[in-house]
């Protein structure tokens, strides 16, 4: 284990959206070589690390990442050659420091993850270790939960909740999860051929069908499963991810269907609603990202009967995290590396959130790359849930098939996750 970084070149790529990621290849003195992108999200929180962007309207409306790509090779590249890629904290320490911001807006986390996450796809390799292995070597194929309808930033559809998703908790391995969603995916595209709606995809490969509002994309839901075969709630089960934030403007929750506007506790009644009418197993950002009163009082009311889960709220740091956990909020924690820019950190955060037993939902952005690091994250840590989007567009079956690849690898010590893996825990 004695190779070093021995050179790092950076380039600028485009994602699943089309618009311009940081890519990073990574050599060691072993000849060892590792790629790694990073994603990027529509509906980002205001208190994520930031990504670099130009900002030349010329080029990409603005979203180029030249200058980050320039920062990996004029700053990061020179800091960490000769570095060894094994000690991971040391040299994501090195990264944090060279930027020096509180947010990463320096140099941008998008330069940050790349590097990060490059080195220790090269510390597996180097080491003849599969990423998942080298991460910790886990043996839990996680819980995945998967986009079938999308609304808010991520659809034109009409709907104010993001992200209507299906838990297949009772299948008995990660294949057989796939093939359960599969069926359901399908048909629900059959129920809304049949209703003469739309089939045309939202940014994570969803349908985005024009619905009046999420008792409908529910009722949906509920429909496509059993005609897929499948027990609703038993066999699959239902989230959604409010993404609360992003209808939240002058103090008031402004979802389309309630023009007037809601308070805190006025959407907490109609999410209490949902989960009395519905199978949902498990809300994300059901509020702002800092409406911490609000976020309290959803804690209380449904944190004992479902996963109250924070991604706009935590964005993957430990110290918002930390304050999460001290006041009793939420009880599960959604997983972005780059909400927070680094490896070192993001697994700090899935340390943190298994200690206060919170669980851990790894999870993919809306603008993806081929990248598939977040599949062995998961289970190398043994977090338990993870979020790609839906079982469609290569960005997505990425990931899903490497966990595939994984369990495979695994063989009899494979063991899928399940409804076990859901918040509240035990
Ligand atoms: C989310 C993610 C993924 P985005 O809100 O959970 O669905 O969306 O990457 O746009 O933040
Ligand atoms: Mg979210």
């Amino acid at each position: 284990m004695s190779a070093t970084i021995s050179a790092v070149r950076a380039r600028e790529i485009l994602d699943s959206g089309g618009r311009p990621t940081v890519e990073v290849d990574l050599w060691l003195s072993d000849g060892t070589v590792a790629r790694s992108s990073v994603p990027s999200g529509t509906s980002t929180g205001r208190h994520e690390a930031r990504e670099l962007r130009d900002g030349d309207p010329e080029r990409f409306a603005g979203d180029g990442v030249r200058t980050a790509v320039a920062h990996v090779r004029e700053t990061i590249a020179p800091a960490v050659l000769g570095r060894s890629p094994f000690a991971q904290a040391e040299l994501d320490a090195v990264l944090i420091e060279l930027d020096g911001s509180a947010d990463k807006s320096v140099l941008g986390a998008n330069a940050l993850l790349a590097v990060s996450t490059a080195a220790a796809r090269a510390a597996a390799s180097s080491s003849g270790l599969p990423l998942w292995r080298y991460l910790g070597g886990g043996t839990l194929l996680p819980l995945p939960m998967v986009n079938i309808i999308s609304g808010g930033l991520h659809a034109e559809a009409g709907l104010a909740f993001q992200d209507f998703l299906i838990l297949p908790v009772a299948a008995t391995s990660f294949r057989e999860a796939l093939e359960w969603v599969a069926a359901v995916r399908r048909a629900t595209a059959e129920i809304l051929r049949g209703r003469g709606l739309s089939t045309l995809k939202a940014t994570e490969g969803g349908f985005g069908p024009p619905l009046p509002g999420p008792e409908a994309a529910l009722d949906l839901l509920v429909e496509a499963v059993a005609r897929a075969g499948r027990a609703p709630g038993d066999e699959v089960a239902l989230a959604i991810d409010v993404a609360a934030s992003h209808f939240f403007r002058a103090g008031l929750y402004r979802p389309a269907d309630a023009p007037d506007g809601l308070d805190a506790c006025g959407l907490v009644d109609r999410l209490e609603r949902l989960v009395d009418d519905y199978p949902i197993v498990s809300i994300e950002d059901g509020l702002a990202e800092d409406d911490w009163h609000g976020w309290e009082l959803l804690s209380e009311r449904l944190g004992g009967r479902v996963q109250i889960l924070g991604d706009d709220l935590f964005t993957t740091n430990q110290a918002r995290l930390g304050r999460g956990i001290e006041g009793g909020i939420a009880n599960a924690v959604l997983v972005k590396m780059n909400q927070i820019g680094t490896l070192t950190e993001t697994l700090g955060v899935i340390e943190q959130a298994r200690v206060a037993g919170y669980a851990q939902v790894v999870s993919a952005r809306s603008g993806e790359t081929g990248d598939d690091f977040i599949a062995d994250l998961a289970v190398g840590t043994a977090a338990g849930q993870i979020k790609i989007g839906s079982l469609a567009q290569s960005e997505r079956l990425a990931k899903y098939n490497q966990l595939l690849r994984i369990e495979e690898q695994l063989g009899a010590e494979a063991c899928y996750a399940g409804r076990a893996a859901l918040a509240p825990l035990g």
